[in-house]
């Protein structure tokens, strides 16, 4: 892969202390990469919400406006917008605040709401506004689940073919920008199809079967570092299904799953990754 100047990303998503999701990954991910994230934590939980019991849950309120605020008034360009968990029509209304004051930045949005079939605990009632926000960004990276929950359609049984996971892709793309569609099953395999300006692509990994909390987000942290180096976006999502891939085989089947993949040791391999 390429490499560009650092860019500098705005990464808004809640911290969760343990579970190795979210901010947590989106930091040291796009770090490795060679680029400037700044971290704007909408809400700071003990844990994610998947599995670990009930996380402590600190609000940050009026946090958010007023970082956007002082990083305007320094004259921060950001050349991305990074978007995921955000459990509030407020926390996504500062999304959409920062995708005003910064007009030229990539929209990112990862509308993180359900997997497997499921809503995340709570976010039932954050669909219209993650649908709203899509409708906004340039990118978004739904699992097949947000894809179908975006859509209002229900969440299909039984692989899909790459004609019917680009046609997915496309649909997406129509409806809301670009999009990169995650976790398509296909008969040995697992897929992402992607519909964005004028590439169009499928890109297969043997399916590995084994799942963990937090691999959206890694994907979606390696995609957009791989971006904003300069690589086309089926390149980026690409080394993205590959690093998901290689951290889930680098983690201990043993493992609680709920704790997440083992990133870590790996993250050199993306400073490396050119
Ligand atoms: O990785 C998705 C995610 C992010 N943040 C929080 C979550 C989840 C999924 O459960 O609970 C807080």
């Amino acid at each position: 892969m390429k490499q560009s100047a650092p860019k500098t990303i705005l990464c808004i998503h809640d911290l969760s202390g343990i579970g190795r999701c979210s901010l947590s990954m989106a930091i040291p991910v796009l770090a490795a990469m060679g680029h400037q994230p700044v971290a704007l934590p909408t809400v700071v939980l003990s844990s994610h919400t998947g599995g670990l019991g009930e996380p402590a849950r600190q609000t940050l309120s009026s946090y958010g406006i007023s970082a956007l605020e002082h990083y305007k008034e320094l004259g921060m360009e950001f050349d991305c917008i990074y978007s995921g968990y955000l459990a509030s029509s407020e926390d996504q209304a500062l999304v959409e605040r920062a995708f005003t004051l910064w007009p030229d930045a990539l929209k990112v949005v990862d509308p993180v709401l359900a997997d497997h079939g499921k809503f995340y605990k709570g976010m039932e009632s954050q669909l219209e506004g993650m649908h709203n926000l899509c409708s906004k960004a340039d990118l978004i990276l739904p699992n097949l689940t947000e894809a179908c929950l975006l859509l209002n359609r229900p969440y299909p049984e039984g692989n899909f073919t790459p004609e019917e996971a680009q046609a997915l892709a496309d649909e997406l793309a129509n409806a809301f920008g670009g999009a990169v569609l995650t976790g398509l099953p296909m008969e040995k395999h697992l897929a992402c199809a992607g519909s964005y300006q004028r590439s169009r692509f499928v890109v297969k990994r043997l399916r590995i079967d084994r799942s963990y909390p937090g691999t959206g987000d890694l994907f979606a942290s390696v995609l957009i570092g791989a971006m904003l180096r300069g690589n086309a976006v089926s390149a980026a999502a690409d080394a993205a299904a590959g690093f998901v891939c290689e951290a889930i085989q680098n983690t201990d089947s043993s493992a609680q799953p709920a704790l997440g993949v083992w990133f870590e040791p790996l993250l050199g391999r993306l400073c490396e990754r050119n």
